[in-house]
């Protein structure tokens, strides 16, 4: 009887181990699910993460804030970093939707700018931290529109009908109104939010589309101009140089989009390690060379190409930021935000 016990453990044994040496070849590997903005990442930091951790990086992508919001509301799991942008971050703390971080795991924290620290939409930085920043704008074809054109009234006019596209944005794409009529991006003012919405409406005719995803309609030719953010210009403008960037001169947004944990990851360590070695210079400075968005990482200054260094459209000049706002949480009157656009998504184009 004994014999028998001991052969079955030694059987039970052997099995375990070739277990356990099948998960070491590869079977192991975890997982990292990023729920991000589309181009919002460069190889080569999601290659050598999943070398330096033997994990494997699973990116979905969605189009604008207010998508990743209502995922998340809806109880989508199964994400471990998301990246929202500042109102939306705030959005996602007062909904209970995003976990505070543990910052003895992300000592890479040290590396960042102060000055993008401690903002309104989470003071201390209890669960965010901030990964790239840029502004919003207009895209234009310089091979047909050589002059830089100087106000968002250029979207409205008649000459470019059908060859415009506007972001699928909703906070942005009110912005543009708004700042036209000499508003805060941010006012709760019905009758402000009235009128940005009948400026829009009066404007649908002209817009082909609206999308957050501008590089095909750029590539192809299908587009003239397009409210787009600088690096989705700039990246483009790359390989096209036709493709220009400018902030107009009534002001604009300005956005820095943050690393968070959604409530619901199942790997809560995994994605603290993530965090940290984006946080690493040299690896922050691969996603600012493929993005062309600002990152909040001073030393990796050291490691950007000279002429994003020196892009007034990557890092504008003061008289450029004074004219930028950054978007926030409206808190009841996104409503009336929301009926407004819509009325403008509904209204005959
Ligand atoms: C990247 C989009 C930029 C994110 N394709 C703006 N918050």
């Amino acid at each position: 009887m004994r014999g028998r016990w001991v052969w079955q453990c030694l059987v039970a044994g052997a099995l375990g181990a070739v277990f356990v040496m099948g998960c070491g070849r590869g079977e192991s590997k975890q997982e990292l699910n990023l729920f991000t903005w589309s181009d919002y990442i460069s190889e080569e930091a999601v290659r050598r993460f999943e070398e330096e951790y033997n994990a494997h990086v699973v990116i979905d992508t969605f189009e604008d804030n207010d998508e990743l919001v209502a995922k998340l509301q809806a109880g989508v799991t199964g994400y471990d970093v998301i990246v929202p942008s500042d109102y939306a971050v705030q959005q996602l703390i007062n909904l209970g939707l995003v976990l505070p971080l543990n910052k003895e795991n992300i000592p890479n924290f040290q590396n960042l700018d102060p000055r993008f620290l401690d903002q309104y939409f989470d003071p201390g930085n209890v669960y965010s931290v901030p990964y790239l920043w840029g502004t919003a704008g207009i895209g234009y074809n310089s091979e047909v529109i050589p002059e830089p054109p100087d106000s968002w009234w250029i979207l409205w006019d008649e000459k470019y009908k059908g060859e415009i596209n506007m972001l699928d944005e909703m906070r942005e794409t009110m912005a543009v109104a708004l700042k036209m009529l000499g508003y805060s991006v941010n006012t709760t003012d019905p009758q402000q939010i009235a009128e940005a919405r009948d400026l829009l409406i009066r404007q649908k005719p002209l817009v082909r589309s609206y999308t957050t995803e501008t590089d095909d309609l750029m590539v192809s030719g299908q587009i003239l101009l397009t409210h787009a953010w600088n690096g989705d210009v700039l990246r483009v403008a790359e390989e096209y140089p036709q493709w220009k960037y400018v902030v107009p001169k009534e002001g604009s947004t300005f956005f820095l989009d943050n690393l968070c944990i959604p409530k619901g990851t199942d790997n809560k360590e995994l994605a603290e390690k993530f965090i940290n070695f984006i946080l690493e210079p040299e690896i922050i400075a691969s996603v600012s060379a493929f993005t062309h968005y600002g990152n909040a990482v001073p030393a990796s200054m050291d490691y950007l190409p000279e002429e994003l260094k020196n892009d007034p459209a990557v890092f504008p000049p003061d008289e450029v930021i004074e004219r930028l706002e950054m978007l926030r949480d409206v808190g009841d009157a996104e409503v009336l935000y929301g009926e407004a656009w819509t009325a403008i998504k509904s209204a005959g184009g």
